[in-house]
Order: structure tokens, then sequence, then C-alpha cells
């Protein structure tokens, strides 16, 4: 069998030059182009969550059941799930909003023969219908919800899932404290730095996300996680200003 060859990895330069006024960030073509390099120089711990969410995958799949992975982007959490699952008759729905992140993921995903088959969805989760969830990724994905749908989301999403069936849930932080908070921004921003970004690069993507990522506290996100009815929810990871919880149905 013939597989589609992932596209070669292209470096982030979308805000290396001066943009003048600065436009809210979307996930178009060109952000996709560029998207494993951006996510990798830009999220600290980003690599290793994926790979746990392969082993926490593993764990929760249960036969003939659904894996989903909500805001898939190039399909980095499903490929991981795909490696590890082998559940019969499990599926992994890879959802994404935007048609340009799909695309691209369908190379990704379609460039390795693995027995759990993948499916790719354009949809907006804040109104999606899960069904027979045994597992399920909202990895860097509901920070970009807008507030007034972050419950309703959850909820739709708890509602979809199997009993003993978990959800994973990655994002960035904002603390209550403004030293913590100040201390953790300046940290992240380095990590930046360090991984290459300028300071034009890091102010300029700073304001085309300010608008469109809106972070909560790690209480904010406990307390929603209980308050739609999981029974278990924990951090299991953090890294500066980016965590990531495990919740239990
Ligand atoms: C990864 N999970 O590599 N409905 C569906 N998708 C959405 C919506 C929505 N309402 N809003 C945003 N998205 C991935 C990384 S990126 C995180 C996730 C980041 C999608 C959006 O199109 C994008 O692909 C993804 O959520 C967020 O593990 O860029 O920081």
């Amino acid at each position: 069998m013939t597989h589609r060859q992932p596209p070669e990895p292209a470096k982030d330069t979308i805000y290396a030059s001066e943009h003048g006024q600065v436009a809210d960030f979307r996930f178009d073509d060109t952000v996709a182009r560029v998207f494993p390099d951006m996510i990798k120089r830009s999220v600290p711990g980003y690599s290793h969550i994926i790979g746990m969410i392969g082993i926490l995958a593993e764990q929760y799949a249960q036969p003939n059941s659904r894996l989903y992975d909500l805001g898939s982007s190039l399909g980095a959490a499903s490929l991981a799930m795909r490696h590890r699952v082998h559940a019969p008759g499990a599926v992994i729905v890879a959802v994404d909003n935007s048609e340009a992140m799909l695309e691209r993921s369908r190379d990704f995903l379609e460039s390795e023969d693995l027995p759990t088959p993948v499916q790719t969805l354009c949809a907006d989760i804040t109104s999606l219908t899960l069904e027979n969830a045994s597992f399920v990724v909202l990895n860097f994905t509901l920070q970009f919800i807008p507030l007034e749908h972050r419950q309703e989301t959850l909820q739709r999403i708890y509602d979809g899932m199997l009993h003993g069936a978990a959800l994973v849930l990655s994002e960035k932080l904002r603390f209550p404290d403004p030293v913590q908070d100040q201390l953790l921004i300046q940290h992240h921003h380095d990590f930046k730095r360090a991984n290459g970004y300028s300071d034009l690069e890091i102010s300029q993507k700073r304001q085309a996300i300010e608008r469109v990522l809106l972070p909560e506290t790690a209480e904010g996100h406990l307390n929603r996680l209980k308050a739609v009815g999981f029974s278990t929810a924990t951090l299991w990871f953090q890294s500066f200003n980016f965590a990531s919880f495990l919740a239990i149905k």
C-alpha cells in the first residue's frame, strides 16, 4: 500500500518581521504550514504531553469505543494514540474547525499503516455531540473557546463519555497572584527566546493571541471539571504556565 508523505516541517517566521497592526491569531494555512515548529518552540512540555497522551490512551481505550482528539491541529495527539491503542474495534476521531489544519493533518495521519483507524472531522467542538467515548483529548484547545461556552462544551463532552472514560485537558494557565503570574510568563518568554524567537516575535505573537487565547486558573479548571460531573480531576503536569489535567468519569 502507498502512503502520503508528511510534508517537510517549515520554520515559524510569521512574526519575525514588523507587522505594524498585529491582526488576531487565526489557524489558517500560513499557521498550518509551520505548526509543528511553532508549537514545539512555544509550549514547554508539549512533546512530553503528546507522549503521555499515547500512554494514557492505551490504558483507557475500551473495545469498540471512540477516542476523540478535539482541536486536533496536525494530528500529533491522534498519532500518539494510534501508535499505542490496540483495543479491538476502537476508532480515533480527530476534530478541528480549521480545514487548513485538517487537510495537512491527513498527510501525517495517513503516512503510517497502523491498525486503529483515524477519522477526521471538520466541526466546531462547541456544538459537537460525542458518542461512546472512552478517551477524550483537549490538548490546548479549550483555551480558544469563548469563556461563556466552556462549561456547556465540557458538559457535552462528559455526556458522551462512557463510565470510567478519561479526559486529558491541557491549557495555558493564569495565576491569581500577579507576582507568580508575571514570573511564569517571564520564564515562558525565556523558554521561547532559548528556542530562537526574538523579542519582536514574542511581543507580536503575544499581541496576536491575547484576544483569542483566554487562560484561566488551575482552580477554575478543576472546579469546572467537577461541576460537569467528573468523579476525579487532577493536575498531572505543569511546566511554567502550561499544564495538563486528567479527569475520570
Ligand atoms: C496538538 N491539540 O497538537 N472547534 C474545533 N477546533 C477548534 C476550535 C473549535 N471551536 N477552536 C479552535 N480549534 C493540538 C494543538 S492548537 C493549540 C491544538 C495552539 C482548533 C484550532 O483550529 C487549532 O487547530 C487547535 O484548536 C488549537 O496537540 O495552537 O496553541
